[in-house]
Parts: C-alpha cells; structure tokens; sequence
C-alpha cells in the first residue's frame, strides 16, 4: 500500500551546497535506499533541463546564449514554478521528492553576480511561496576541495572566484533547521547520516507535517 493510501503525505529532501560537493551522488543514493526501505520516492533536479524553459537555461549555462541576469534568474524560478502542480500532486499523494538544488541554488548563484538591483532579497522574492522542504541537507566543502573533484566543466558558472561568492551567499542564506553535513566524508558516510535524516523527515510527514513555504522558516 502507497503512503498516500495510508493517508500520509510524501517528504521534500532537498540537497543544497556547492559545486561538486556530492548532491547528485547522494540523491541517486538516498533515492535507491528510500525505494530500498519501501518508502516510494523519485529524484529530482533544478534546473529541469527537459521542459522547454529548462532548454532555454540549457542553451544559458553551456554558453550557447546570453541573457540579461534578472531574465535568466526568472527563468531558473519559473522552471521550479512550472513544476509546482505535480510536485504538491506527488507529495500528497505520498510519494517522497529527494531534490537535487532548487531556489537556494538560485538566489545564491544569481546574487553571487553582485549586480546592481540583484541582490539577495530580490533573487529570493521570485521563489516565494514555493514549497519549502522538510530537510535541507547542505554538503558543507571549502571551494579548494571542491575543485580537487573530478567533472569541475566549462560552463558558464564554474569558475573559482564565483564559486567562493556563491559559497558566502549559502553562508547567508543557512537556518538552523539545515542539516549540514561535511561533504569530505565518504560517499557511504555521508549516504548513512542523510538516510537517518530523510526516514526521519519521512515520519514527521506521514504522521501530519504540514507543508511549509519559501521563505517562512
Ligand atoms: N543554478 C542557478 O544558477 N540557478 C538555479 O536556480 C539553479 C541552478 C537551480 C546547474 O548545475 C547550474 O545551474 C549550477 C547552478 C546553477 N551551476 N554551476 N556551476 P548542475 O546542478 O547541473 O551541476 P552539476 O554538473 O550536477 O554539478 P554539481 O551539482 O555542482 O555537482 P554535485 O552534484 O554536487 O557533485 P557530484 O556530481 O555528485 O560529484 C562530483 C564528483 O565528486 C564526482 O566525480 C563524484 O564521484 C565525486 N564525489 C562525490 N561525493 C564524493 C565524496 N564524498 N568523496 C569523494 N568524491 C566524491
Ligand atoms: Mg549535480
């Protein structure tokens, strides 16, 4: 019997943190190991490159087009706005969502720019009253050994200087409710403690957590 059927809603995972830090390591992981325990999850990711806004941040992020920074900012946004429905679907239906960056990844990216007008309350305004997750696990690593990691690219936001912007904007952005996580641990390490937390963010949900909202907490 699904959870929805049971009458529980699905948790909202979400990993955040810097590049190469591990998130789409330990969401393949935590997704496999939730479907392993008979909790039903899906994985998913921001930017949603499939949709045909994610085609347009696609072509941004490999270089391929230019954007003014407010537009494109908008764009990450209403690639997460575009997937509300089915995302407020799946979770009362009682499916788990482990999501792999989402407006935290926006805000601290597009005010990492230090454009005039762009700062971090406009880049978090565009995201607010989305739903917000029951965990945040952060995967806390200083920029230096991020870059030491294999798949470090071209495209248009992995560079040095920039990331150590977007690393201060996580900073500012963090609440206590984060589960920070050092993310220089093993992979199976850090997929043991973020298991614990997503069965437990599981419960709390099943058993009547009501859904919060950007930027309430
Ligand atoms: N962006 C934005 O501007 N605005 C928005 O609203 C959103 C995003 C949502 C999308 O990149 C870009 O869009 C991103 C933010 C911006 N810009 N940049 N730069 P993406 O999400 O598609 O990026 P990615 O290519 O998946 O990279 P990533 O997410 O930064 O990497 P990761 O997922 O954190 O790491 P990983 O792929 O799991 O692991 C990286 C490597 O490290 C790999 O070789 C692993 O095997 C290795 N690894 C992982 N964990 C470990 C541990 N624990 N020990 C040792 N090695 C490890
Ligand atoms: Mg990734």
């Amino acid at each position: 019997m699904s959870q929805g059927a049971m009458g529980g809603r699905g948790a909202f995972i979400l990993f955040e943190g810097a590049d190469r830090c591990g998130k789409s390591t330990q969401c393949k992981l935590l997704v496999d190991g939730l479907n392993s325990r008979g909790v039903e999850a899906e994985l998913w990711r921001y930017p949603d490159r499939t949709t045909a806004i994610g085609k347009m941040i696609d072509g941004y992020l490999q270089s391929q087009t230019d954007m003014d920074d407010a537009c494109v900012h908008l764009l990450f946004s209403a690639n997460r706005w575009e997937k509300r429905k089915l995302m407020l679907e799946k979770l009362a239906s009682g499916v788990t969502l482990v999501i792999d960056r989402y407006g935290h990844s926006g805000t601290a990216f597009t005010a990492a720019k230090k454009q005039p007008g762009l700062d971090l309350e406009w880049c978090k305004s565009t995201d607010a009253g989305l739903p917000a997750p029951d965990a945040l696990i952060y995967l806390e690593m200083p920029v230096e050994e991020t870059l030491k990691r294999d798949g470090f690219g071209g495209e248009r936001y992995e560079k040095t200087e920039f990331q150590r912007e977007v690393v201060k904007n996580y900073e500012l952005l963090r609440r206590d409710a984060w589960k920070c996580l050092d993310a220089s641990r093993t992979i199976e390490d850090l997929h043991a403690d973020a298991l614990k937390i997503a069965m437990g963010a599981v419960e709390e949900c099943r058993t009547g957590k009501p859904l919060g909202t950007l930027w309430e907490d």
